[in-house]
């Protein structure tokens, strides 16, 4: 076997290890219209209002993202799209990425906190990231149930990417701001499957919130994507 011919088939195994895509989506046209959200590809909300719109005045990528208006709103509400649950046991991934950008405005009476909360196909919590009225970036621990403050603040008026990492093997999570790890790694809640994650206000204030570029992928687990790398390089070092 020639270096080259090593280095493709190395190639070719980290691509089989490479993320898939479980549901991902920028809420452009011709998928989505502006307008109200629920009933667009599959987008439902626990209560019934159309607080949150598909819009083009706030958008991070492309030409339209989803806008939530805490205003109309009076109790904790949650929207995901439904039909995109995924079992890490029976396939071969077993960590599950969900990533979105979040923007908030900077109005004066703020909800008590906007972030993403993940659930299996039971309903019961995963895991949940969540910026509260002081800007605080908390994570929630699944063993003791609290919203922990990762010690990152989130300013208002920008746009940040969120990407929640689950090791359904290790049951436990990151959360990562920009790419950056905040605070360290969490328990998860439950660890049967991946069933939805949603966009939460609670205790809604007057503020808003923006979501755009939002994906739910698998990853390989780190050790797996390791030993391809190792497996590589080693053979790599046998032939030099
Ligand atoms: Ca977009
Ligand atoms: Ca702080």
């Amino acid at each position: 076997m020639t270096r080259l011919t090593l280095l493709l088939v190395c190639a070719g195994a980290a691509l089989t290890a490479r993320a898939s895509t479980i549901y991902s989506t920028g809420f452009e046209h011709p998928t989505f219209n502006t307008g109200q959200l629920v009933g667009q590809d599959d987008w439902v909300t626990d209560h019934t209002n159309s607080a949150a719109r598909v819009q083009t005045s706030v958008v991070h990528s492309g030409y339209q993202a989803v806008k939530i208006d805490a205003l109309p709103i009076v109790l904790d509400h949650w929207w995901w799209s439904a039909g995109h649950a995924y079992d890490p046991w029976g396939a071969g991934e077993s960590v599950v990425q969900v990533e979105t950008y979040m923007r908030l405005s900077s109005d004066y009476f703020r909800s008590e906190s906007w972030g993403l909360d993940v659930y299996d196909s039971q309903v019961d919590r995963v895991g949940l990231w969540s910026v509260d009225d002081d800007n605080n970036l908390r994570v929630w621990n699944g063993t003791s149930g609290l919203d922990v403050d990762t010690g990152v603040d989130i300013a208002r008026g920008q746009w940040y990417r969120f990407t929640a990492r689950f090791d359904y093997r290790a049951g436990t999570y990151t959360v990562l701001v920009d790419g950056v790890q905040a605070g360290g790694t969490y328990p998860m809640g439950s660890t049967l499957d991946f069933g939805d994650a949603d966009f939460r206000v609670t205790e809604p204030g007057f503020d808003k919130a923006y979501f755009d570029d939002f994906s739910v992928t698998t990853q390989p687990e780190p050790a797996s994507l390791g030993l391809v790398l190792l497996a590589g390089v080693a053979g790599l070092r046998r032939r030099a």
